[in-house]
């Protein structure tokens, strides 16, 4: 163990009591990714739309924005931007141009901006002035965690967002090694990881994740989070 990491993790146990409020509430998630099983939306002209299996591309949620790559299996990639916003003190996607573009999420989750097809140029996820009043703008809905809504491709119509049946999910965060189970292989592996990184960039350990609270290392606090969220179980 660095020397580093072990000053840090003392640190972090100096300001625990004033964290732990924060930790316990589970509101220092820095990013998300899409669930195994509930990964899906339909496009009416162009099919089937994966947001998950992109690998270490597959769709990224973090605080006010989208990243990574759909894979749509008639028309190909697309982008929902490159996870470095360059607007706002880099807190969201400007979309004044083709550099910047991307998916912003909203305070009330609502989602905004543009994403960019390889083969079907942009998608428009700015749909509540269209859609709010019928409640079917594009958004995150944080209670449920699944997007809900359409989204309006220039040139492929409206995306599906809104199926009851087939939609996309943010990942259980319980389910740490992303088996679509929750249980106490969870807490082993995500012990292991969490013995394996310490200072390391992410990806890091057998299943990526283990700085929970996206602070750049893995301490104490990053256990508190999985323990939160590991007693929080999955749906
Ligand atoms: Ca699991
Ligand atoms: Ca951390």
């Amino acid at each position: 163990m660095k020397m580093n990491s072990i000053n840090h993790k003392i640190a972090a146990r100096a300001v625990l009591a004033a964290l732990a409020m924060t930790a316990a509430s589970g509101s220092a998630h820095g990013q998300d990714r899409i669930d195994g099983y509930r990964k899906w939306s339909w496009g009416e002209n162009v099919g089937w739309m994966n947001w998950r299996d992109a690998g270490t591309h597959g769709v990224r949620v973090h605080d006010g924005f989208l990243s990574g790559w759909v894979w749509a299996e008639n028309v190909g990639w697309i982008s929902l931007g490159d996870g470095t916003p360059g607007a706002s003190g880099g807190t969201k996607y400007g979309n004044a141009s083709g550099a910047d573009h991307g998916v912003n999420v909203a305070p009330n989750g609502n989602l905004a901006g543009y994403a960019w097809g390889e083969n079907i140029g942009w998608i428009n996820f700015s749909t509540f002035t269209e859609l709010g009043a019928f409640g079917k703008q594009a958004k995150l809905n944080a209670s449920t965690r699944r997007f809900q809504g359409y989204a309006w491709g220039e040139n492929i119509g409206w995306i599906n967002l809104d199926d009851n049946a087939n939609f996309v999910a943010l990942r259980c965060a319980a389910d740490y090694n992303d088996d679509g189970l929750s249980d106490i292989l969870d807490f082993l592996d995500f012990m292991q990881d969490f013995a394996d990184c310490d200072a390391s960039a992410m990806p890091c350990g057998a299943y990526g994740f283990p700085d929970l609270s996206a602070d750049g290392f893995v301490d104490i606090l990053d256990f508190l989070d999985f323990m939160q969220v590991f007693a929080d179980g999955c749906p």
